[in-house]
């Protein structure tokens, strides 16, 4: 089972989390989610087309993007989420800041998805006092440099051993483990290579006993591997996102909800039977 606020999963079937970015620097949007009304009427979209969790997020942290202060972050991220409150999925904040968790927490989100795997002083206490759910991410540097140069010996085990030591730092600060998914965290910090190592490797994050969520929409590797443009990255966000499940990613990170939900009620269909 799986605990994210009010709300329990089973995990017996793979699930959504849909990106809404309320960042005007956002590229993979280009900027089109600027007011919270339309961030509002684009997740309630991600809700019809199929999305199990909306995943808000108000600072971009692709490489090179600019860091935003506090107070922006949460003018962006507040409306939104307090203009979804009574909708049918939980939601979850996309920070690494412990004010903008305590505050989205309090209005109304069930899950921060924190790309510092809640390593920000004050994160762990955020989520431990609060029923949330948290995702505990990879990465490697900053996200403003983390491209230069990643370096890893073997990437897989030095990401499976972070992933292990953050769980168990939660764990310890009093978030139970049905409330942790982890994340490798492509692109985050990974060459190429070391992004096709993790996903080969994906099953092996689940021996650590807990989710696993895998993001690689529309991302570079797969500009790398198509030569798309990132507008155009559609169908191979979509067969990633079925490859990650099919090594055992029970949560994927997905711009094209619709799409998505449809590959995987293949999935779900031919494991029925
Ligand atoms: C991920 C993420 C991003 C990811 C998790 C993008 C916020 C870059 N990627 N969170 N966030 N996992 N958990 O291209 O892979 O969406 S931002």
């Amino acid at each position: 089972m799986f605990h994210c606020g009010k709300f329990q999963f089973d995990l017996s079937r793979p699930l959504v989390m849909g990106i809404v970015n309320v960042t005007p620097d956002s590229f993979s949007d280009g900027g089109r989610h600027l007011s919270a009304g339309d961030a509002i009427a684009h997740a309630m979209k991600l809700i019809e087309d199929g999305a199990d969790i909306l995943d808000i997020g108000g600072e971009s942290t692709r490489p090179g993007a600019a860091i935003v202060s506090e107070q922006e972050e949460l003018d962006r991220v507040l409306h939104v989420i307090e203009g979804l409150r009574g909708i049918s999925v939980p939601i979850s904040v996309d920070t690494y800041k412990p004010g903008v968790m305590r505050a989205a927490l309090v209005a109304g989100a069930s899950m921060v998805n924190d790309i510092n795997a809640l390593q920000t002083e004050g994160a762990l206490a955020v989520v431990a006092g609060s029923d949330a759910a948290v995702c505990l991410m990879h990465k490697q540097g900053k996200p403003q440099t983390m491209q230069e140069q990643p370096a890893y010996q073997n990437v897989t085990d030095e990401v499976g051993n972070f992933l292990r030591e953050r769980m168990a730092a939660a764990e310890i600060a009093g978030i139970a483990r049905e409330r942790i998914v982890i994340d490798p965290g492509f692109g985050f910090g990974k060459t190429l290579a070391h992004n096709l190592d993790l996903l080969r490797g994906l099953a092996a994050f689940g021996t650590l006993g807990v989710p696993v969520l895998a993001g690689l929409s529309r991302k570079s590797m797969l500009g790398a591997i198509t030569g798309r443009e990132v507008g155009d990255r559609i169908a191979a966000s979509v067969v990633s996102a079925l490859l990650a499940v099919q090594r055992g990613a029970s949560i994927v990170r997905v711009h094209d909800v619709r799409e998505t939900a449809d590959a995987l009620k293949i999935w779900n269909t031919l494991n029925e039977g």
